[in-house]
């Protein structure tokens, strides 16, 4: 069976440019970037041309820092914990701002916090899915809040929130603003100069990376204290050996992305496009989120009726991948946070179904997953003792 994968916010595959790019660093120049010998010193201008494209990846300047970590999550722990140890635990500020929407990594994260003492609020969202400047004001406190966190594009449901003027609001009230940009990077232009946001995550495997390499962005002039002490490795910023044949996949990786963001703008929407006008086709079925709002690759939609457990089964039997919402919590299937801060009406289902293109997807797996969508909709109706 030819197996089609609509999951491209939980992973991408791996572009075979970065797999050939990456290969000699693990079987040839496999030295260990700080010993001084040569072993060490020949990965050295790869892992500069791998910075490089990182910083012309999301328009860093060049006396910003960019840290190379092992995924989104090392990034997002480590600005709230860093901003804990500078700002909170000094007794400088007490407040953190996050929204209802975030992915578990802030979410979790700041939970942990309020166990220590933190006072976090967790902002909803508008009637479009979105964290608005006015919904910031509301519960910005100046200078008492320390951080505000919201991310750029939102896993489930894709939709965009206005992390330039959020950043704006953050700084005039005295506070720092973090985006988890996960899954913006490679989809959507992220530019951290014209946002001006002060810590920017972003994560390899969501742009046909490899998984378990990531990026944090500080701004210049900014510190945070480091989540691992124990080496010299990024500046001091983060100790450990650096894993240089995934930080070399990760700066091509962007690259490429960067390079294909018309595409994915324009052909990757395209195809997103056909596939949700196929679905809102389909009787007593709704999609979460303006289109226009959204990432050009998301659709989250909801069947009523359907459990959307079911429906995943269904449509894995036919070789097709998608989720019901974040990879990290689909074991947890009352926790679908998202859906709660939209409100969307659980009657219908209490799980979404989302789909995620990426550019290695083809017109073919679209023809062929609206096919099967079409007919396991109407087979789990037709047993389905709510429809
Ligand atoms: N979201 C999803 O199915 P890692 O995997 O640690 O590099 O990135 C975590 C992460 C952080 N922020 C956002 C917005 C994310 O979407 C993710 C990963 C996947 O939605 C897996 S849970």
């Amino acid at each position: 069976m030819n197996k089609i994968y609509l999951d491209n916010n939980a992973t991408t595959m791996v572009d075979p440019r970065v797999m050939e790019k990456m290969q000699p660093y693990f079987i040839e120049k496999y030295g260990n970037p700080n010993s001084l010998h040569g072993f060490g010193t020949e990965t050295h201008p790869a892992m500069g041309e791998a910075l490089n494209s990182l910083y012309v990846g999301i328009n860093a300047s060049d006396d910003s820092d960019i840290i190379v970590n092992s995924c989104g999550t090392e990034s997002n722990n480590t600005v709230l914990k860093g901003i804990y140890f500078d700002l909170i635990n000094n007794g400088t500020k007490n407040h953190i701002i996050t929204s209802q929407i975030e992915h578990p990594a802030i979410r979790q994260t700041c939970e942990f916090l309020e166990t220590l003492g933190v006072d976090v609020t967790y902002l909803p969202v508008n009637d479009d899915g979105i964290v608005t400047e006015e919904i910031l004001k509301q519960h910005i406190r100046k200078d008492e809040t320390a951080l505000v966190s919201i991310m750029w594009a939102n896993n489930e449901t894709g939709l965009i929130n206005p992390v330039k003027e959020l950043a704006a609001m953050a700084h005039e009230h005295g506070a720092l603003f973090h985006t988890d940009a996960v899954q913006a990077v490679g989809k959507v232009k992220v530019d951290v100069q014209e946002t001006d946001v002060d810590f920017l995550t972003f994560s390899a495997h969501k742009f046909h990376g490899p998984k378990g390499v990531g990026g944090l962005y500080i701004k210049e002039g900014l510190n945070l204290t480091p989540l691992f002490h124990g080496g010299e490795q990024m500046g001091r910023k983060r100790a450990g050996t650096v894993n240089v044949a995934f930080m070399v996949g990760m700066g091509y990786a962007l690259d490429l992305a960067v390079n294909a963001l018309d595409f994915e703008n324009k052909e990757v929407r395209r195809l997103r496009d056909k596939l949700e006008d196929a679905i809102v086709s389909i009787n007593d079925t709704i999609i979460i989120g303006k289109r226009e709002l959204r990432t050009p690759n998301t659709i989250l939609v909801s069947f009523k009726g359907i459990e959307g457990e079911a429906f995943l089964w269904d449509l894995n039997w036919n070789g097709i991948a998608a989720s019901t919402g974040s990879a990290c919590s689909s074991e947890d299937l009352e926790a679908d946070a998202t859906f709660q801060a939209m409100n969307v009406d659980t009657d219908l289902s209490h799980t979404g179904v989302r789909f995620s293109l990426s550019r290695f997807t083809s017109e073919s797996d679209i023809d062929k997953a609206i096919e099967v969508i079409k007919k396991t909709v109407e087979r789990l109706r037709s047993i389905s003792s709510t429809y």
